[in-house]
């Protein structure tokens, strides 16, 4: 049966198979067909994207999956990605803000991130992403260089995320840190933790980031007419 034929239910399914077996090129047109179906990309990545790769993450710390299968199942996540970019980025709206967006040193998951990076150019901001592997000389230079409104910092191993303390630091030392709104995000990150590194904010989701990001802004644009 082709996946054109399946109802609704079951090419959610089917597109979140596709994706754990690393099959990219049918996630790409899986993707297509929910958007051809009138689903909105944010729908289109949560039933099908995220969902597959949340079975991903099940059975790789089960040790049913490994690394090169791991990496399969996020290329075929990042194609689909690929389709959803234009629709996620593209916005109306007026520039109302700067982001400098990287995961920290030691850590190489940039798919959560660059969701986070897709969304908050299509709420209007001028997203700076850094990729991967970012030590703290490069988050600093990024925002010193671009004047960014908000450094985002994202995490995905429990090795990594101290190293975001490392770089609250370093924007201390370099006398920067009342300067820039800093959110950290990623799957082992937490509220408490973002309180305890001192971080501004923390971001759930990227539809979250996207929140937290935009009133920030409004207050910050509100302290600036009232000075
Ligand atoms: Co990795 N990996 N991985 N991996 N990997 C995890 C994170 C793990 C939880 C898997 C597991 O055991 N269940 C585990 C970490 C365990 C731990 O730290 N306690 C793990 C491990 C152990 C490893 C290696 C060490 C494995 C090895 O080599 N033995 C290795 C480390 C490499 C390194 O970084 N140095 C490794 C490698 C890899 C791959 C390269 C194979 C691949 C990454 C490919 C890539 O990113 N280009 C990979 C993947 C894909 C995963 C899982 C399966 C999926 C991550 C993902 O993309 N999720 C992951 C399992 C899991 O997280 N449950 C796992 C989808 C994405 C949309 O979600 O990134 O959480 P996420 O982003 C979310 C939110 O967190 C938030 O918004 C996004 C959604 O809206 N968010 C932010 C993220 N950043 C934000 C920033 C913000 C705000 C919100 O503000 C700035």
């Amino acid at each position: 049966m082709d996946f054109k034929d399946l109802p609704d239910e079951e090419l959610w399914l089917q597109m979140q198979d596709d994706l754990y077996d690393g099959l990219k090129d049918e996630v790409v047109e899986e993707t297509k067909e929910a958007l051809a179906r009138g689903y909105s990309p944010t729908e289109v990545l949560a039933k099908g994207l995220v969902a597959g790769m949340d079975i991903v993450g099940v059975d790789f710390r089960d040790g049913v999956l490994f690394v090169p299968e791991v990496l399969m199942a996020a290329n075929a996540m990042k194609a689909g990605m690929e389709i959803l970019r234009p629709l996620l980025t593209q916005t109306g709206a007026p520039r109302i803000g700067t982001m400098v967006i990287g995961t920290v040193k030691g850590d190489i998951h940039d798919i959560g991130k660059n969701l986070v990076s897709m969304m908050m150019e299509g709420a209007g901001f001028e997203v700076i992403n850094l990729g991967v592997n970012n030590d703290a000389d490069k988050f600093v230079a990024a925002v010193k260089e671009h004047n960014a409104d908000i450094l985002g910092m994202s995490a995905l191993l429990t090795t990594t995320m101290p190293y975001m303390k490392v770089v609250i630091q370093a924007l201390k030392d370099e006398g920067l840190r009342d300067k820039v709104f800093v959110m950290v995000g990623g799957a082992p990150v937490s509220e408490a933790f973002a309180e305890e590194i001192e971080a501004d904010a923390y971001g759930r989701d990227a539809a979250t980031a996207v929140d937290i990001a935009k009133r920030y802004m409004a207050w910050k644009n509100a302290q600036r007419a009232a000075t």
